[in-house]
């Protein structure tokens, strides 16, 4: 399929280590796709779904220890920690070589090795990268095949070059003792062991597309963001992009698939999904900023998915979807999840592959669910009905809008703008949902995700910010930066937005202010919408309550900024003095 040298040794050097019986080379093909399929099936891997409701669909169930991410296993494998930075795990690159090499030796004895070539990014797109993973599971190559764009064309427009990301995934034995996620940037590598989950498996989603990419847009002058990509298109047909980052459980995914509320869509409003979770940002010839979504499919949270919280993602999941630790519905050989729909099945087997009852089913408690609060289903993209015209298109959409955002009850307003691009750095910097009661542990606590990139950040955090500085420099048309928070609470604790669609009503004061169109008042924070210039018409929220969601207590932000005092006090080496040029201007105007 290839004669580049430098793959094929790679890979018969990597075959020597692992010892597979054979080695299957992935050419993206329908028929090769089936005939893993139909294998998976009869090795008890998947199992297939109901061919009328859910045709080309097929259930699988992971290791229930083997169920999310493990953040504490991931490692930033740099030659020194100082590049890795404070705030990831850290191992020195031939130490753990080393300690890789040891767990994988021969542990593909009796298997397949399969070649996955993939592209991130439409084939041949100047943003698209390319990757090649090794595998030794079925499962891992019918995802990455959703996911992302694989096959005999990437290996093709690789040609004889040597810039691709190298990827080792071997199951073993799936002990979480020996379970290590690790990406080592400077050598393009991620090496995946002893797990099947897919953020963990999937290596072209968070190992390369975000921690690998984003080292490599620190040293090429481009940006790798944990963000949604939507257009928003007026009644006029123009469309204008927003790129988004929320910390896990703000509905990211339902942000990117919006449908608008029925007074605009009588306007002629729409809402087009270009990306749910990752964006690759460049800037183009004409000085705007430029993004693809380098994904080919939603790796997307089934429990709450229903056709309320997000018609369109439900969608994407009518056909040609792999469901991972959802539950089974025996009766029709469909699959159901908490939130699916109020018709808990009577015959079901759990994600655990056990019987399940619905009669002992307790909402609160989740050892009794039938599907895992983390299942997922992996659906290709272009089942979604709002899917962007774009979205195929290797060149990119020019974004107006970057907004950041988390889970905050009382601090954060419904929406604010920055001051600058410094200050919408810093804005990002400062992102961070608190702890609910669903969490174990205190409620109401601060946990900080600058950017929503905690965990994939491929480097020294503090260089990243710096990197985003230095980006806003190398952007003639900078997007506006904003900051919004759907989560407010009242004094009993309900929220006070009505959210879901209803956002539409912030994106348009949004995307109006990107035009000059909206006014705006100063606040301490940066600028703030007037109350009459959110639009309210057909929705249960009063100009009060809309001056509520607003506000900016001035206590609370003090006690912000001794937060953020803590939060910044972890990073010393690379630090931009312009964020705590930042952080002193935001402690004066509060004084
Ligand atoms: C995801 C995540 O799965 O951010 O997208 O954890
Ligand atoms: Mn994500």
């Amino acid at each position: 399929m290839t004669e580049n040298k430098k793959l094929l040794d790679w890979v018969n050097e990597m075959a020597q280590l692992v010892e597979p019986d054979r080695i299957v080379w992935i050419d993206g093909s329908e028929e090769q796709l089936d005939r893993l399929r139909r294998e998976a099936v009869e090795a008890g891997e998947m199992i297939k779904l109901n061919e009328e409701k859910l045709p080309g669909c097929f259930l699988h169930r992971t290791k229930p220890n083997d169920v999310a991410r493990v953040e504490d296993r991931t490692f930033i494998c740099t030659p020194t920690e100082r590049e890795a930075g404070p705030t990831n795990h850290w191992c020195e690159p031939s130490e753990m070589y080393d300690k890789l090499y040891k767990i994988v030796r021969g542990s593909y004895k009796g298997r397949t090795m399969y070649v996955i070539p993939y592209s991130m990014g439409p084939i041949g797109s100047p943003l698209a990268k390319i990757g090649i993973e090794l595998t030794d599971t079925r499962y891992v190559v019918l995802n990455m095949s959703i996911m992302a764009r694989c096959g005999q064309k990437v290996l093709d427009t690789l040609g004889n070059g040597d810039d691709w990301v190298h990827g080792l995934h071997a199951s073993c034995d799936v002990d979480p003792e020996y379970r290590y996620i690790c990406q080592f940037p400077q050598d393009n590598t991620i090496i995946s062991v002893n797990s099947n989950y897919g953020g963990n498996v999937l290596q072209g989603k968070k190992c390369f597309a975000l921690r690998i990419a984003s080292y490599q847009g620190k040293n090429e002058g481009w940006m790798a963001e944990h963000m949604l990509i939507l257009g928003i298109e007026n009644p006029k047909g123009e469309v204008k992009y927003v790129a988004a980052a929320f910390p896990s459980a703000c509905g990211k995914t339902n942000l990117a698939m919006l449908i608008p509320p029925e007074i605009y869509k009588k306007q002629g409003y729409k809402v087009w999904t270009v990306g749910d979770d990752i964006a690759w940002m460049r800037v183009g010839a004409d000085g705007r900023l430029y993004a693809i979504n380098p994904e080919n499919g939603f790796f997307g949270v089934a429990p709450g998915t229903n056709s309320h919280s997000n018609y369109n993602a439900l969608k994407s999941t009518g056909r040609d979807t792999i469901f991972t630790n959802v539950a089974l519905n025996l009766d029709d050989n469909t699959v159901w999840w908490e939130g699916l729909n109020q018709d808990l099945p009577q015959h079901a087997i759990d994600w655990r592959g056990n019987p399940w009852d619905p009669s002992k089913f307790d909402k609160a408690d989740k050892s009794t669910c039938a599907a895992h609060p983390n299942s997922r289903f992996t659906a290709p993209a272009k089942n979604c009905p709002c899917l962007s015209e774009e979205f195929d298109k290797g060149t990119g959409v020019p974004i107006s809008a970057i907004i950041f955002g988390g889970r905050r009850a009382k601090t954060a307003p419904l929406v604010y703008q920055s001051r600058s691009w410094n200050h919408g750095v810093f804005v990002g910097s400062i992102m961070g949902s608190e702890t609910t009661a669903a969490a174990a542990g205190a409620v109401g606590v601060v946990r900080r995700d600058p950017m929503a990139m905690l965990p994939f950040c491929g480097y020294n955090m503090a260089e990243y910010f710096g990197h985003w500085i230095e980006m806003g420099k190398k952007i003639p048309h900078q997007p506006k930066i904003f900051n919004v928070n759907w989560f407010r609470t009242d004094d009993e604790g309900n929220f006070i937005w009505p959210g879901y669609g209803e956002n539409m009503r912030v994106l348009k004061w949004i995307l109006d202010r990107c035009e000059d169109k909206a006014d705006a008042v100063e606040s301490p924070i940066g600028y703030l919408p007037k109350a009459e210039d959110i639009d309210l018409e057909g929705l249960d929220v009063d100009r009060d309550t809309l001056k509520a969601l607003l506000d900016v207590d001035r206590d609370l932000w003090r006690e912000e900024v001794k937060g953020i005092k803590e939060f910044y006090a972890k990073f010393t080496y690379g630090f931009p003095q312009e964020l705590n040029d930042e952080l002193a201007t935001l402690e004066n105007n509060l004084k």
